[in-house]
C-alpha cells in the first residue's frame, strides 16, 4: 500500500512538510515496506505456504481496517500458532534472566503478573496496550507489515507504538529478519513499559517530525543500535535492552559472546554506520546507560536543521509547532 496523500506532492516554499499534528493523524502514516512479506520475499519460510500467507492476509485485513479509537482487534491464534509462541517464549525465558537488562526483566515480571504474559497463550494487543497505558503512556495500534520509518518514528511521538499482529512462520521460531508478534510483545512491550525507555522513544518520535529523508534515515539509524539492536552497561556487565535481540534467541545468545564487535553509543557515529537487516548484526553500540543515552541523542536532536520546533501536549494528544519563520 503506497501512502496516497499530500506527503507525495513536492514540498511548497515556506510551507511545512506534512506530519501527523494529532494522534488520529496517524491513520495517514500508513506506508508499509514489502521487502520481508512473505507474499514478496522468495527467502521467507513463509513464501511456499499459500495456509500461511492466507492467515497474514487474514490479519493484515484487521490492521488496514484500523482507525485511531477503534477497539484494538483481537486474533483467535491457532494451536500452531500457539506452539511457535510457546517455543520461542520457553527457549528466552531461560536465557533472560544471564542477557537482558534490568528494567527488561522488571517489565515482563509485571507483564507475566498482571497482563497474562506466559508460553501458553499469545497475549492479546488489548490487553497490552491499556497496561502499558496505566505504566507509561504508551499504547498500541495494529499494522500489517514493517511500516516506513518516517512513518514509524511520527507515531513514537505521540506515544503509539505499532504493533504486528501475525506470528512468525512455525519453521524458523528463533530468529525473523521481520518484526511479528513475538518480537513486539516479547522484544518491545517490557522495554516500553519503562518511563525513562519510554521517553526516550518518544524523544526520537518527536525528532522526526518533519525532517529531510537524509535525516529520517540517520534517526532511524539510530532507533536500529538503540532501540532494536541496542546494548548497555549495568553493574559491570553488557546486557541486552534492543527489541530485536530480545525476541531473537539466535541473535540474543550471538550479540552477548564474544563474536560481533562493540563501539560506544556517540549518536553522530552511530547515525551513519551501515546495517544490514537479513541477519545478525557485525556490530552493537554499548550505552553507558539509558540517561546517559537519552541526553546524547537529545543533544543530537537538537543539531537536526528543521525551521521550528515540536512540543508534545499530553492533554490534547497533539503536536505544537512553535518558532516557525
Ligand atoms: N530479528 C528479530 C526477531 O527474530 O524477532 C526481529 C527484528 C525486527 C526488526
Ligand atoms: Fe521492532
Amino acid at each position: 500500500r503506497v501512502a496516497d496523500d499530500v506527503r507525495c506532492m513536492p514540498e511548497e516554499k515556506g510551507k511545512l512538510p506534512w506530519f501527523p499534528r494529532q494522534i488520529k493523524d496517524l491513520d495517514r502514516c500508513n506506508m508499509l515496506i514489502t521487502k520481508f512479506d512473505p507474499d514478496m520475499d522468495h527467502d521467507h519460510p513463509g513464501y511456499n505456504d499459500p495456509e500461511y500467507r492466507k492467515r497474514r492476509a487474514v490479519i493484515s485485513e484487521l490492521a488496514f481496517r484500523y482507525k485511531q479509537g477503534d477497539p484494538l482487534p483481537v486474533v483467535e491464534y491457532t494451536a500452531e500458532e500457539i506452539s511457535t509462541w510457546r517455543q520461542v517464549y520457553q527457549q528466552l525465558r531461560s536465557i533472560y534472566p544471564s542477557l537482558a537488562c534490568k528494567q527488561f526483566l522488571d517489565g515482563l515480571q509485571q507483564l507475566e503478573k498482571e497482563c497474562g504474559y506466559g508460553e501458553d497463550r499469545i497475549p492479546q494487543l488489548r490487553e497490552v496496550s491499556a497496561f502499558l497505558k496505566e505504566r507509561t503512556g504508551f499504547q498500541l495500534r495494529p499494522v500489517a507489515g514493517l511500516l516506513s520509518a518516517r512513518d514509524f518514528l511520527a507515531s513514537l511521538a505521540f506515544r503509539v507504538f505499532q504493533c504486528t499482529q501475525y506470528i512468525r512462520h512455525s519453521s524458523a521460531p528463533m530468529h525473523s529478519p521481520e518484526p511479528d508478534c513475538c518480537h513486539e510483545l516479547l522484544g518491545h512491550i517490557p522495554m516500553l513499559a519503562d518511563k525513562e525507555f519510554a521517553q526516550f522513544s518518544q524523544e526520537i518520535g518527536l525528532a522526526s517530525l518533519g525532517v529531510s529523508d537524509e535525516d529520517i534515515e540517520k534517526l532511524s539509524t539510530l532507533y536500529w543500535f538503540t532501540v532494536e539492536f541496542g546494548l548497555c552497561k549495568q553493574n559491570g556487565a553488557v546486557k541486552a535492552y534492543g527489541a530485536g535481540l530480545l525476541s531473537s534467541y539466535g541473535e540474543l545468545v550471538y550479540a552477548l559472546s564474544n563474536e560481533p564487535e562493540y563501539k560506544p553509543f556517540a549518536p553522530e557515529e552511530t547515525a551513519v554506520q551501515p546495517y544490514q537487516d537479513q541477519t545478525y548484526q557485525p556490530v552493537y553500540f554499548v550505552s553507558e546507560s539509558f540517561e546517559d543515552a537519552k541526553m546524547k541523542l537529545r543533544k543530537y536532536s537538537a543539531n537536526i536543521k528543521r525551521p521550528f520546533t515540536v512540543r508534545y501536549d499530553p492533554f490534547t494528544c497533539s503536536v505544537e509547532v512553535l518558532d516557525q519563520p
